[in-house]
């Protein structure tokens, strides 16, 4: 019997991997079916994936209502707060609305101020439209999630404890793990950010962080894993 939920994912994309996260952390079974962002031109601007997801990014997390009826949800974040409205078992946002609020500020600076601007697509229009080579878009990205994390670090500093906001898992968490991730790809001096690295690593412990990392996923290629 095929699984509630079908999540489109790729291993190291770290959209796909907040998702994963949740999905683990909340105990929910889900199909995975992988999208290889760079084979054959990259699989998410095939037709097929196009149609569940028209901006061609992962993840879409294809959900069945209770009528038979297939919906494809995108945006990491959307879908992210779907699962916590759907399933409020082991919550990942505080009960009071301004604590709502505050873990959304830390959810958003991940979203909208740093990972966009290190995403695949833009890294390749800077290679292939401005020649940037790999140790420039790598310089790029670089500069990016440190300039993000300068910010970051400091309201950490403020409202972070065993995690990025108190003691209790939240989304924050979710979304600092992944791009913690990313910054050690790119190699980022994460020296100079002592509370992120912190509690990014006291979430990686977890078991739910450790089956969503992108080292053990279907598509994980053996020299990855
Ligand atoms: N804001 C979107 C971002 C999605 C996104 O950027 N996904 C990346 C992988 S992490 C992607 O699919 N990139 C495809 C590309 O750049 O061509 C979300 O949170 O879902």
């Amino acid at each position: 019997m095929s699984a509630p939920y079908q999540l489109y994912s790729y291993f190291r994309s770290s959209a796909s991997y907040r998702v994963r996260t949740a999905l683990y952390w909340k105990g929910i079974r889900f199909d995975y079916h992988p999208v290889n962002l760079v084979a054959d031109g990259g699989q998410q601007f095939s037709d097929g994936y196009r149609a569940l997801n028209p901006m061609s990014e992962l993840p879409t997390l294809v959900v069945t209502r209770p009528d038979g009826a297939e919906v494809a949800l995108a945006q990491s974040v959307a879908i992210l707060e779907y699962l916590e409205e759907a399933h409020p078992e082991r919550p990942l946002l505080p009960a009071d609305p301004v604590d709502r609020a505050r873990v959304r500020q830390l959810v958003q600076i991940v979203n909208s101020s740093i990972q966009p601007l290190q995403n695949l697509k833009v890294l390749k229009r800077l290679a292939h439209e401005h020649g940037l080579d790999k140790a420039g878009t790598d310089g790029w990205s670089r500069h990016w999630i440190e300039r993000g994390f300068e910010g970051l670090e400091a309201i950490l500093a403020d409202v972070a404890g065993t995690y990025a906001f108190g003691d209790e898992v939240t989304l924050a968490d979710l979304m600092i793990v992944p791009q913690v991730y990313n910054a050690h790809r790119f190699a980022c001096e994460m020296a100079r950010f002592p509370t992120i690295a912190r509690v990014a690593a006291a979430a990686g412990e977890l078991d739910a962080f450790r089956r969503a990392h992108p080292s053990g996923q279907p598509d994980t290629p053996d020299e990855l894993r």
